[in-house]
């Protein structure tokens, strides 16, 4: 697969280039070329010329069938988009069949659909005389797009978290320009290649591959002509840009990091609470946000959920790799913290030895600990790989307080069989997605963000299309 810029309806790849590293045994894929300046520039301007030619004349109807196209291109291509998601991140092959290639086909079709049914002008009201000025006015709201709407994506599900902004984006009826990870650019080049052969007028999607600081994802958010930022990855990184884009005031909307709880009540079916927390933990190997890092468990079956949780993370097999050597070592470092800090471990705690190639990729292993107090780095800081503390509680509050002690505010879960509880505990947990008895069961259209540094604003459904098109306000005097 090789990886292109798209600007303006053609595909380059000139000027500087890096090597792609496939995680799974370390073994060169390909070279990915780096987006300067200049082909930033050509990419926001063949964005605003869009939005003045024909992409800014099409009606919700045209945007829907070309989003169904879009869906349908992918839906064409479903193998080689597996494939190349494959090679780029080392998930297991059935993750990429069921999960990424399904929902980014999932998105565009979603989008398509709720765009029937939306008025394009809502909410009309008579206000007689009632403020400032005189008379009687008729209020109508139209809803326009953006405009230019930068979308910047992260490794761990590149495919899916891109579509999961481009088909509301495209939706509302503004021009992209897409910066993907630069660790993951192969399913951003094909899907380029499916919205080209879907005929969406040139500019109205634009794709540059490149690094963050310093290069293309510093040099489009800062970009003046660039009139919203969606954006996912670290909190930390959601700062740089903020400060990046404050000098244009560009609005922003931020899916951030995570150090996500789980609370373990002693009235929860213990077995699905087990595998509940095997999956929320180690799917990904850890490298979904949404992943559970902290789990707080009643004490009286505290004892026997460690040793469960454990057996499972230690039989675990099939784990994909960490994304890169450098993410690897962070967690690897993490592994070692934990250990200073005082950790007893349960399981895992190391890198894995297969005695086959994957030993030159960059796996490690499930890792379970205990013992650690919450002022600890390893339960406060955000590792994102397959491993998960788990601390015992003594009372309903005590465990909420624990679970809220936390800078970051994105999903929980909650464990218990006692309905009451459950509708008494999930509002008080602080973050934006409160699971109950169950991780990542996810609609579409409900509300997906996070609170505290784990993100601003919501999308998902008509969140997205809210953040994506602007309401415009008409006041005609009658
Ligand atoms: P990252 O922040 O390192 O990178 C994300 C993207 O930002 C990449 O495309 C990168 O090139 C770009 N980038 C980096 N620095 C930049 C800068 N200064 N200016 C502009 N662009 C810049 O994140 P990652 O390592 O790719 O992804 C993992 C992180 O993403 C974790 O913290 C995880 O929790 C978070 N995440 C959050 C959600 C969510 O929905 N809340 C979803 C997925 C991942
Ligand atoms: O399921 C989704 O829509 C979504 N945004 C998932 C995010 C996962 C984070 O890694």
């Amino acid at each position: 697969m090789k990886a292109e810029h798209y600007v303006g309806g053609v595909f380059r790849s000139d000027g500087p280039s890096f090597p792609l590293i496939a995680p799974v045994d370390g073994s060169e894929l390909g070279t990915v070329p780096e987006a300067t300046r200049e082909v930033v520039d050509d990419a926001v301007t063949a964005a605003q010329r869009a939005l003045r030619g024909p992409w800014g004349a099409t009606g919700a109807e045209e945007r829907a069938a070309a989003l169904r196209a879009v869906a349908d291109g992918i839906q064409a291509r479903f193998d080689e988009f597996v494939d190349a998601e494959v090679a780029d991140t080392g998930r297991p092959r059935d993750f990429a069949r069921t999960v990424d290639v399904p929902r980014a086909i999932g998105n565009f079709r979603a989008y398509a659909d709720l765009l029937y049914g939306r008025p394009e002008r809502a909410y009309t009201t008579q206000v007689p005389g009632w403020s400032a000025g005189t008379g009687q006015a008729l209020n109508y709201t139209v809803r326009r797009p953006l405009g230019v709407v930068a979308i910047i994506s992260p490794w761990n599900l590149p495919l899916l978290l891109s579509t999961w902004k481009i088909a509301p984006a495209l939706a509302c009826g503004n021009a992209v320009v897409l910066k993907p990870s630069e660790e993951t650019p192969s399913t951003a080049t094909l899907l380029a290649r499916v919205i080209d052969d879907a005929g969406l007028s040139d500019g109205a999607f634009n794709l540059v591959h490149g690094h963050g600081p310093a290069a293309a994802g510093e040099f489009l958010t800062g970009h003046p002509g660039v009139d919203a930022i969606a954006f996912t990855g670290e909190s930390a990184t959601g700062a740089a840009i903020m400060r990046n884009a404050a000098d244009h005031v560009t609005p922003v909307s931020f899916e951030l990091g995570g150090k996500n709880p789980a609370l373990v009540f002693a009235d929860a079916d213990l077995d699905a609470a087990v595998d509940g927390t095997v999956r929320s933990s180690f799917t990904h190997s850890g490298q979904i946000c949404l992943c559970t890092e902290r789990v707080y468990v009643d004490r009286p079956i505290f004892d026997e959920f460690v040793v469960r949780l454990g057996e499972r993370a230690s039989a675990l097999d099939g784990y994909g790799p960490m994304i890169s050597a450098a993410h690897r070592d962070k967690v690897l470092s993490y592994y070692r913290l934990a250990r200073d800090e005082g950790a007893t471990v349960v399981a895992g705690g190391g890198a894995p030895a297969f005695g086959d190639e994957r030993d030159t990729g960059f796996h490690v292993e499930p890792t379970v600990l205990t013992g650690l107090p919450e002022t600890a780095r390893t339960v406060r800081e955000e590792v994102f790989g397959p491993v998960c503390h788990v601390a015992p509680f003594d009372t309903e509050d005590e465990a909420l307080a624990l679970a809220n002690d936390s800078p970051y505010g994105l999903a929980s879960t909650v464990w218990t069989r006692d309905l009451s509880r459950a509708h008494r505990v999930a509002p008080r947990v602080e973050t934006g997605i409160v699971w109950v008895n169950c991780w990542n069961l996810r609609d579409l259209r409900t509300p997906f963000g996070g609170v505290k540094a784990s993100g601003i604003g919501r999308e998902g459904g008509e969140y997205s299309l809210d953040f994506f098109s602007e309401p415009v306000n008409v006041c005609i005097q009658i």
